[in-house]
């Protein structure tokens, strides 16, 4: 799997990586041959057409830091870029408030369902009671089949006895569960060759029946893009929640992994890789896209790079911080800096001794209210932000007006921003900042 994708990138990168700067010309070239590399790994083109565009928005003209090559700052491009195409962090099962937690397990022929269910048994039981149910009456063997699996992981199977009706199978074996004190339910269903209406029915009537925590489709890696595709239509028939890739460890070329996230909007959550019932892990986007790449070790060093100059920046402005009187002027100058580089509550945690306080909790606004926050100190007049002490009621109202808020919003952040000012004048003060973290309980 990947294996030939991750050697074709390789070969590109190195081409790439004499170079000494990024221009159009040789960041086109290098895209181009990714462009092929990940159609030949069967990637979905309407995926790899807005992957490349959006590498290539991300490369040209970007300025590289001074500790590494426009290579290898394409390198990290494309790395965060395929982390994110596969849904950025790995996703869990959520399990929901309800016990026992129904997770139902769909999938066409073959593509390895009954084989999951115990290994989903074995991965969760490590901290949950996992009960088994088949509600596969069509194929005489399907029954047994998770029963001879479920022995050998030690997880209770439901006995469905003489019962035919698959949705009266469900519910009893989650009556049963819930008896029985099992804290998640593992329903493995039939499967068909194709999509058709009588197979979406029955899943839905379970669905409906027993309204699982998660529905998770099993696809075949092997089908490449075929999987992605029937995914889709289980996505708009049924509703999935997540999937479950099996035969990773086949040759497949890994495209369809790479477009499920993109294509059905639903995370890979686990992989399958081997018959053995202890192969199934979760799926880590991040580990998968350094697998693919196979040069981690650059990765990281241009994130260290990046870590640095974020935090010669951060403590600058930590240092400022302390000596200035802190004018409306200096918070704006600020926010946009917080804008650019992440959250106050990192910044402030330069200064030493502020890192651990609850105090700074709460202090990480969101994009909109760093937006609203610069929109009404644009509004002042150069003497308001000097000082904020003669922003009276009648400032206030034409402020709001001006930034297109309301006076509330005003009112709101010249609070906060005194509340700041007087934090940054204790830090001035001698001995201040442990003076004032006795003030508050951590
Ligand atoms: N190599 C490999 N084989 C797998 C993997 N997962 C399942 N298989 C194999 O795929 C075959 C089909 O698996 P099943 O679990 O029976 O598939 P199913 O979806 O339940 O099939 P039906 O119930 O007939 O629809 C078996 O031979 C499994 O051993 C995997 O991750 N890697
Ligand atoms: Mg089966």
């Amino acid at each position: 799997m990947f294996e030939s994708l991750s050697e074709k990138l390789e070969g590109i990168f190195k081409k790439l990586k004499g170079r000494g700067v990024l221009n159009e010309e040789n960041v086109h070239a290098a895209l181009k041959e990714i462009r092929m590399a990940l159609l030949e790994a069967d990637v979905n083109f309407k995926v790899v057409r807005d992957f490349i565009e959006d590498v290539r928005v991300r490369a040209v003209g970007k300025e590289v830091l001074d500790s590494i090559t426009p290579g290898q700052q394409v390198v990290k491009i494309v790395h965060d870029r395929l982390v994110e195409l596969m849904g950025g962090t790995s996703s869990l099962i959520k399990f929901g408030a309800k016990i026992p937690a129904p997770i139902m397990l769909v999938g066409l022929q073959g593509c390895g369902k009954t084989t999951t269910a115990a290994k989903l048994a074995r991965l969760l039981s490590k901290d949950k009671r996992v009960y088994l149910v088949s509600a596969d009456v069509y194929r005489p063997a399907a029954m047994d089949q998770l029963a001879v699996l479920g022995r050998q992981i030690s997880a209770g199977v439901f006995d469905a006895g003489e019962l035919r009706d698959p949705v009266r199978i469900c519910a009893n074996a989650v009556e049963q569960a819930r008896r029985e004190g099992y804290e998640v339910v593992i329903i493995d269903t039939a499967g068909r060759l194709h999509i058709d209406d009588q197979l979406m029915d029955e899943l839905r009537r379970i669905k409906d029946q027993v309204h699982p925590a998660e529905i998770l489709y099993v696809a075949d890696a092997m089908t490449g893009q075929d999987a992605v595709n029937v995914g889709s239509t289980f996505n708009e028939r049924i509703g999935i929640d997540g999937v479950i890739m099996t035969k990773m460890d086949g040759d497949a070329r890994g495209g369809a992994a790479l477009s499920l996230k993109a294509v059905v909007g639903k995370p890979l959550k686990f992989v399958g890789i081997g018959e053995k019932i202890d192969a199934l892990e979760v799926f880590h986007p991040e580990r998968m896209a350094s697998r693919i790449l196979g040069m981690g070790d650059i990765v990281s060093l241009v994130e260290k790079a990046q870590a640095a100059i974020d935090e010669k920046e951060a403590r600058r402005m930590a240092e400022s911080l302390r000596k200035k009187d802190f004018t409306l002027e200096d918070f704006r100058n600020q926010l946009a800096q917080v804008r650019k580089m992440g959250s106050m509550k990192d910044i402030l945690g330069m200064v030493p001794g502020m890192g651990k306080m609850k105090a700074l909790k709460g202090m990480e606004p969101d994009e909109s209210e760093l937006v609203k926050i610069t929109a009404i100190i644009d509004s002042m007049t150069k003497k308001e932000r000097s000082n904020y002490l003669i922003i009276d009621g009648r400032r206030r109202k034409r402020i709001a007006l001006g930034s297109g808020t309301t006076v509330q919003d005003v009112n709101r952040l010249l609070k906060n921003y005194v509340e700041i000012r007087k934090m940054m004048k204790k830090m001035n003060q001698k001995g201040g900042i442990r003076a004032m973290m006795r003030n508050f309980p951590f």
